[in-house]
């Protein structure tokens, strides 16, 4: 049997995810998400779980999505699909809380995926980033939408626009994180407050998430569709594919800019 792409773990109340495509550094395929998805899923209905905790690598909490699977799509592709609406979506609907324990990369569609959790728990070997640009693309699930609001317009564009990557201790500065750890004590750290909310009132620890979560959000629905229309839109660039294959072949981009 091939090895779960999410592993799962519970820990007294708290339900433990590890995200397990070591060799792709945790790159988000259709298919890990599903997996992750149903995890996810599956906690938010056990009774006996409170909060959950999301992890990746010492390495990498992932890096994105999965641009091998992505390089050869088309617009159609993309839009028939609704690319990153179906699971990508269901995990927004999850009602537990969930923390994202994030250590080394966590970029593109991997840094999409630790802001659409309930908060960051950072190691000081983190690394935060949306380098979507430099494939020809741009974020397609939150990122030009999570990151204003979660840090600040000028560094959000600073990050979008260049695809230079944020450390931790900037993470935390810019209010990414919630608190930055050293490496060996981040899976701890992020259990002990998972532990510490599924102690406490489930109905209330619910209807706070969703609290916080009507200020954060506003029209974000609106904006995330709008986003991903033209993330779906990039597809039918020439420099998509140039920016994905030169990815894949190891060598710099030959942007046509069309
Ligand atoms: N997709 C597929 N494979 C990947 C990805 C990825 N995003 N990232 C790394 N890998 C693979 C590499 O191809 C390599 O595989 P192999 O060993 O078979 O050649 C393996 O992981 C190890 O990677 P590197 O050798 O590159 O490791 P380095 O330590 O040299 O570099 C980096 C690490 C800097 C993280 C580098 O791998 C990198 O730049 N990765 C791509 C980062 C990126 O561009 N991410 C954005 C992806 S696009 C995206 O997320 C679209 C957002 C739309 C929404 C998606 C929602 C999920």
């Amino acid at each position: 049997m091939d090895a779960p792409l999410v592993k799962t773990e519970v820990r007294g109340r708290v339900g433990l995810l590890t995200l397990n495509r070591p060799k792709a550094l945790n790159a988000l395929s259709n298919d890990v998400i599903a997996e992750l998805a149903a995890a996810m899923r599956a906690f938010d209905a056990d009774e006996n779980i409170g909060a959950m905790v999301l992890t990746g690598s010492e390495k990498a909490f992932a890096a994105g999505a999965d641009i091998g699977a992505m390089q050869g799509w088309s617009y159609m592709d993309v839009y028939k699909q609704d690319y990153l609406g179906g699971d990508w979506e269901s995990l927004k609907r999850i009602r537990k809380p969930i923390i994202a324990a994030v250590a080394g990369y966590a970029l593109g569609g991997g840094c999409e995926l630790a802001m659409l959790c309930d908060f960051i728990i950072a190691a000081e070997n983190a690394r935060f980033g949306q380098p979507e640009i430099k494939l020809g693309v741009i974020p397609g699930y939150g990122g030009t939408q999570r990151l204003p609001r979660a840090i600040s317009k000028a560094k959000a564009m600073d990050l979008v626009l260049t695809a230079r990557m944020m450390d931790a201790q900037e993470a935390e500065r810019a209010g990414l994180v919630s608190r930055v750890v050293p490496a060996e004590r981040l899976l701890d750290e992020a259990l002990e407050a998972a532990a510490i909310i599924a102690s406490m009132s489930l109905p209330s620890v619910i209807m706070a998430k969703e609290c916080v979560n009507m200020a954060y959000e506003g029209s974000l629905n609106d904006t995330l569709m709008f986003e991903r229309r033209n993330f779906h839109a990039l597809f039918a660039t020439e420099d998509q594919k140039e920016g994905m294959a030169a990815f894949v072949e190891k060598r710099k981009p030959d942007f046509k800019h069309k």
